[in-house]
């Protein structure tokens, strides 16, 4: 018995931890064990060093050893839960997963993406997404949504990066759903919550054939 592997991509503020909780219920209403985790962190372990890489710790070794550092959570993290979910039939729902990589630390931070893939092909192994989303909205609206909801709190590591560091990873982002359509679908993040918790509902059941299982379960029919 396998699960699904669904994960939620993006930059700053785009409303991904939004969405995988409405995912998540709405999954969990048709009967489904649906699991929602993230990245960094999902783990003990993979969480500890999550306080690290976002506190900056990793920052003065430089993007290939942050890269290794995300890697190495991501390992802990599939070994101890998304594997064991998907081996009983759980579907997982992840916030942020190796595109993450892919973007922060390859495009937007220079890691050659040899490093990257081989990186990607060591940890992931074949535990690959089935469907990945991914959130676009212009960074200057999603960074301006994590400054309101941050009130008085510092910027993390990332959430201080130049303008331009953000669109480069929005281009990533795109980039990677233009080469790999089977697996990514953008969806729009300009919109409300609401809007956006339908458009993902639509593109889960389509892709990952949820019609047979009483979709209309959810709006109470
Ligand atoms: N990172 C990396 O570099 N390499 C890697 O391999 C991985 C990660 C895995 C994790 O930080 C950082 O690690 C991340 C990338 C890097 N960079 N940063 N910073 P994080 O988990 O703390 O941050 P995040 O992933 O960017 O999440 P976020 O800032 O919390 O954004 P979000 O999850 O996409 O959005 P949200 O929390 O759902 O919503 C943000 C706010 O907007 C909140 O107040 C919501 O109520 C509001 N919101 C949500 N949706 C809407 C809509 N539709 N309209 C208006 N307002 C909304």
């Amino acid at each position: 018995m396998t699960g699904r592997f669904i994960t939620l991509e993006g930059g700053e503020g785009a409303g991904k931890s939004t969405q995988v909780a409405r995912l998540a219920k709405r999954l969990q209403a048709l009967g489904i064990d649906a699991v929602t985790t993230r990245e960094p962190g999902g783990s003990p372990r993979a969480e500890r060093l999550r306080e690290l890489i976002l506190a900056g710790a990793a920052k003065p070794y430089g993007p290939v050893a942050e890269a290794i550092m995300f890697s190495a959570a991501r390992d802990d993290h599939l070994t101890r839960v998304i594997r064991p979910a998907l081996a009983r039939g759980a579907w997982v729902i992840c916030d942020r997963f190796a595109d993450s990589t892919r973007a922060y630390q390859g495009a937007a931070g220079k890691v050659p993406a040899d490093v990257i893939a081989g990186l990607e092909r060591v940890v992931v192994d074949g535990t690959r997404p089935d469907l990945t989303l991914i959130l676009d909205l212009a960074p200057e609206v999603g960074l301006a949504r994590a400054t309101a909801r941050r009130g008085e709190a510092g910027t993390d590591r990332y959430e201080g990066e130049a303008l331009s560091f953000h669109r480069a990873l929005r281009r990533a982002f795109l980039d990677i759903a233009r080469r790999e359509p089977r697996r990514c679908v953008v969806i729009d993040a300009d919109h409300p919550a609401d809007r956006i918790e339908e458009a993902i509902w639509r593109v889960v059941a389509d892709r990952l054939g949820l019609a047979q299982r009483r979709l209309g379960a959810v709006h109470g029919a």
